[in-house]
């Protein structure tokens, strides 16, 4: 098929065709055999809904869901073709932030797999997340244009008209196909606007906020710093529910709904509170239909679920009226009398809608009026239940519950990882591919000298592919016999990147004063800030100062190296993970509501340091504690500490000399050489005046276990162990898991 695609396309063969132009054909190719793969239309079907979808480049995981990987990359290779360049020509769509993000895309991975009838639904941002740049040691943002002429994008004969307060847009759709691993097809749809013009971006990433004919869907989340930005988030939002809202009725009703039994029809899974206007929206539409407004409220309810990913909460989404006046005036009648409702049902405030500075609580919306209430793992649904939406727990206990996170062993194994695939191929057969439990079977050769060896020797492998990967992009060499240890996720204050970077300054101090370790370690971070997040750029800019100066410093370098990668992102993640020895997994207690990275790096045999948070808690219990290394300040004392308002850093620092050598060194001479002082400064103040996420509290802590850990590396048996345990353990992580909770206990889509 692929000979014909090219002969009819360039008339060449496979030999003759450039990489490009094998990556075109493939394209093709792919596409019409996803395109041709059953998918049966049950009478329920699923839409998850989400603003984001960060699926990574998709050639190679349409093969592998295809069951043609091998069959084509030995066609190629017999072509003298390799199926990784050609790869390397496609650009990855950088369609989310981050690990919510992320997971949907796993999600439709899994949903697809289990043969579920249900399809993804958000917006096509042309230029997506922003490019990262690292210039002069900082974070710059640049554009990331991702669409080709021929792209996975297949533009439909679909539109709906979408209306704000001062302009109507017609959309457009736009589909990309999701295979299931040897199962059906469903879809992505992406809606999208013609007017969008890329030409209005100025340097970096700045453009015109007002101008929604031609931005609407220009980029993700743009900088939300001015009130401009909030309201075209707003449009955004709206822009994709509206959409979202008559393609599920025109659906439902061709399958046969009255309305009056849309459930039946539909469930919606609303991702975060972004899509929450979907709530609001539907109702209005029902209404239109002549559907009493009571019932219109009751049909929508028993159609929605809602996901909670966070308990910060700067990050639950409040808009105030006056933006939503402005921009969607037809939804604030409904959206006051879902609050109204609530007034008159309970006494107390909390649960309020509407708030009194005139601001809408999205995710109250949600919970009032959506049948399923979810965390995304065991400890943080318990953290919604009894701490942050315990007054809304106590009026519905039966809608909450926990879903996991999980990930697609398809593109976090299979395709990431061919070597140790491969191998456990070997030793256990294929039945972990389709059942991730099977990866147990791994557990009963945790004693075989041979087994143990080949993982160390993967591992070594994939080290060194990282290795000259790195210094072919970010020209770093690294040593792939020192110990890498790898902190990859955006960048955030309670993820605690800058406690990594006091743990540098540390064995800096300590190589320095010539206290060598056994073993060169290699610290690699990968990390983008969100642009207005000033302390988030600060504690690049201290990475980056302690980049140079470790990797420069003749005394250092041969003990230590510090990389951070530039523009970190899915395709860069599936190089990064399988080389992992140390999965930094230290975000303070109770504030990363799952992880999902920890996961992957795990799934890879990278041993977890990690605190007691998010799904680290469920790690720590599959692998048991001697496969982990666990340390900090639990959640519970944490919230106490937050109740309290007892945790005050500088306490920390006075009291300790260790601690204050550390923190000083970030403003001393050494370092202001580097770097630029007012940065340094604004960060070295903020970690002894504010700490908001309590470094402080844990760093000793977690110099000692790291250093534990990095005497446990020597022990080569020992290790290995560990990371046979932790891959054998893995499968519960398996999205394929998450998906069939999610359907049993909420979607019921047969
Ligand atoms: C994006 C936009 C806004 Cl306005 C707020 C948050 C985000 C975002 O990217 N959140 C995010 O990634 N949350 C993460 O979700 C993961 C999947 O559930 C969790 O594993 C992770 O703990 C959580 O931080």
């Amino acid at each position: 098929m692929l000979e014909k695609i090219l002969h009819n396309k360039y008339k060449k063969t496979i030999s003759e065709c450039s990489n490009e132009e094998l990556y075109f054909g493939l394209l093709e190719m792919t596409k019409e055999l996803a395109d041709k793969k059953y998918r049966t239309r049950s009478k329920k079907k699923l839409y998850y809904i989400s603003a984001e979808f960060l699926i990574g480049k998709l050639l190679s995981n349409h093969l592998i869901n295809l069951g043609i990987f091998d069959q084509i990359s030995e066609l190629l290779t017999q072509n003298n073709k390799s199926i990784t360049e050609i790869e390397n020509i496609e650009l990855e769509p950088s369609l989310g932030n981050g690990g919510l993000g992320r997971l949907a895309a796993c999600f439709l991975d899994s949903i697809a797999t289990l043969g579920i009838n249900g399809d993804g639904i958000g917006l096509n941002y042309h230029l997506g997340l922003f490019r990262q740049i690292l210039n002069d040691k900082r974070q710059k943002e640049t554009v990331n244009p991702w669409m080709t002429d021929e792209s996975w994008l297949i533009k439909r004969d679909k539109s709906y008209m979408v209306q704000f307060k001062d302009l109507t847009v017609t959309s457009k759709l736009y589909d990309i196909a999701v295979t299931g691993f040897d199962n059906r097809t469903n879809w992505l749809h992406l809606f999208d606007i013609d007017s969008v013009d890329e030409s209005i971006v100025k340097e970096g990433i700045s453009f015109e906020k007002g101008d929604i004919t031609h931005n609407l869907t220009l980029f993700l989340y743009p900088d939300d710093s001015d009130e401009k930005g909030e309201l075209l988030r707003i449009y955004q939002q709206y822009f994709m529910v509206s959409n979202s809202a008559q393609m599920i009725l025109e659906e439902c009703i061709s399958k046969g709904s009255n309305l009056h039994d849309l459930y039946d029809y539909a469930v919606i899974q609303i991702n975060d509170t972004h899509p929450t206007m979907v709530i609001p929206e539907l109702i209005r539409l029902l209404i239109k239909q002549g559907i009493e407004i009571d019932e219109a409220i009751e049909i929508v309810s028993k159609t929605c679920a809602y996901t909670n990913h966070t308990i910060l909460a700067e990050a639950l989404e409040k808009w105030p009226i006056k933006y939503l006046q402005q921009v969607v005036p037809q939804l604030l009648p409904i959206i006051e009398i879902l609050d109204n409702k609530v007034r008159r049902k309970y006494d107390d405030s909390s649960v309020y809608i509407i708030d009194t500075k005139n601001r809408v609580h999205m995710a109250h919306i949600d919970i009032h009026y959506s049948f399923s209430v979810n965390g995304v793992a065991a400890l943080h649904t318990e953290i919604l239940k009894q701490n942050e939406l315990h007054n809304f727990y106590k009026i519905y206990p039966q809608k909450f519950n926990n879903k996991t996170n999980g990930i697609t062993f398809r593109r976090w194994l299979i395709h990431c990882n061919p070597l140790l695939t491969a191998y456990l191929s070997k030793l256990i057969g294929n039945g972990f591919k389709k059942n991730a439990d099977e990866l147990e079977k791994l557990l009963s050769f945790v004693e075989n000298r041979t087994v143990l060896n080949t993982l160390l020797q993967i591992k070594r492998e994939n080290k060194k592919s990282l290795k000259e990967y790195i210094l072919k992009t970010q020209g770093v060499e690294i040593d792939e016999n020192s110990i890498f240890d790898i902190h990859i996720k955006r960048l955030h204050e309670y993820k605690r990147q800058q406690m990594n970077a006091l743990y540098i300054i540390h064995k800096y101090l300590e190589i320095k004063s010539g206290k060598k370790p056994a073993t060169p370690i290699t610290i690699l971070f990968g990390a983008k800030a969100a642009p207005s997040y000033i302390i988030a750029k600060d504690i690049i800019h201290l990475v980056l100062c302690l980049q140079e100066l470790v990797n420069n410093d003749k005394d250092v370098s041969p003990y230590l190296k510090v990389v951070m990668v530039e523009n970190y992102n899915v395709t860069l993640a599936e190089k990064l993970i399988p080389a992992c020895d140390i999965s930094e997994q230290i975000s303070l207690a109770s504030k990363e509501a799952s992880g999902t990275g920890n996961m992957k790096l795990m799934l890879n045999g990278a041993v977890t340091l990690g605190t007691m948070d998010g799904a680290n808690v469920e790690i720590a219990k599959l692998v048991g504690e001697d496969n982990i290394y666990i340390f900090g300040e639990s959640s519970e004392k944490v919230i106490s500490h937050y109740e309290n308002r007892d945790y005050i850093s500088k306490e920390y620092y006075e009291g300790d000399k260790e601690i204050r050598q550390m923190v000083d060194f970030i403003i001393g001479d050494t370092l202001i050489k580097i770097g630029n002082k007012k940065n340094l400064m604004r960060l070295y103040h903020e970690i002894i005046n504010t700490d908001w996420f309590m470094t402080l509290l844990d760093i000793k802590e977690y110099i000692k276990k790291k250093e534990e850990m990095l005497a446990d590396y020597n022990n080569r048996e020992k290790w290995a162990k560990m990371m046979l345990v932790n891959i054998g353990r893995a499968g519960y992580f398996s999205s394929d898991r998450t998906i069939a909770e999610y359907n049993k206990d909420i979607w019921h889509v047969s």
